[in-house]
């Protein structure tokens, strides 16, 4: 199967994007503009009528959602050891991927990036971002926690979930929040992500840095 990812620097999709790097199986990274203008577009609303990324696509396959891509590039690679098989592990798995696409990133990052979608009028933004930002940074502090016991998100396995971290920690710093100051065990967590080629490879495709 030759897989396209479909996909925008330092959007989620940077995520399946290191999983595919990680693979080192041939595929076709389709980037698009920052900001992603195409999803708005006809042609990319046919593949994906959410009008998002990442998607990605093989012949006669088309899967939206960045935690399915993830879940699914760990399940179809067993030999790249990328997430654990056991019921625990895959549970663990999705109680993280539920959690950040569905609240951390719909809720949290969307209330202050993308203040819009929830209200019509731009001055009544301000405090819907002030609350994103606290909904953010409990998350942080929870993402800290965990990463202060373990190495990595499901402990001492590098898994699928790992890139997707690295996502939300890459956007506080894109946010100008402290993100080595305050939370020294996702700072910590992303230098060890730096130090994979796949990652570094990833930063390379998109034009982007994890710390600006
Ligand atoms: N639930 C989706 C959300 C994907 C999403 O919101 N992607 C953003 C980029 S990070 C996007 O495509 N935004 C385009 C837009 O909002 O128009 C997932 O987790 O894959």
């Amino acid at each position: 199967m030759h897989y396209t990812l479909h996909a925008a620097p330092g959007a989620c999709s940077f995520a399946p994007h290191i999983v595919l790097e990680e693979l080192g199986r041939p595929y076709t990274l389709a980037l698009m503009s920052g900001g992603h203008p195409e999803t708005k577009t006809e042609e990319f609303r046919r593949l994906n009528p959410k009008g998002r990324i990442p998607v990605l696509t093989a012949d006669n396959f088309v899967l939206t959602e960045a935690a399915a891509i993830l879940l699914h590039l760990g399940l179809t690679n067993p030999d790249a050891k990328l997430l654990g098989f056991d019921a625990e592990s895959i549970a663990r798995s999705v109680e993280w991927f539920n959690w950040l696409s569905g609240s951390v990133h719909a809720v949290a990052v969307r209330m202050i990036w993308r203040p819009d979608t929830f209200l019509p009028e731009e001055t009544m933004f301000p405090p819907l971002i002030e609350k994103g930002k606290e909904h953010l940074a409990s998350a942080y502090a929870l993402i800290e926690a965990r990463l202060t016991e373990r190495a990595w998100a499901l402990g001492d396995l590098y898994s699928v979930v790992d890139p997707y971290l690295l996502v939300f920690y890459r956007w506080g710093n894109r946010m100008a929040l402290d993100m080595q100051g305050t939370y020294p065990a996702c700072t910590a967590h992303a230098r060890r992500l730096e130090e994979r080629e796949a990652v570094q490879r990833a930063l390379s495709q998109e034009g982007i840095s994890l710390w600006k």
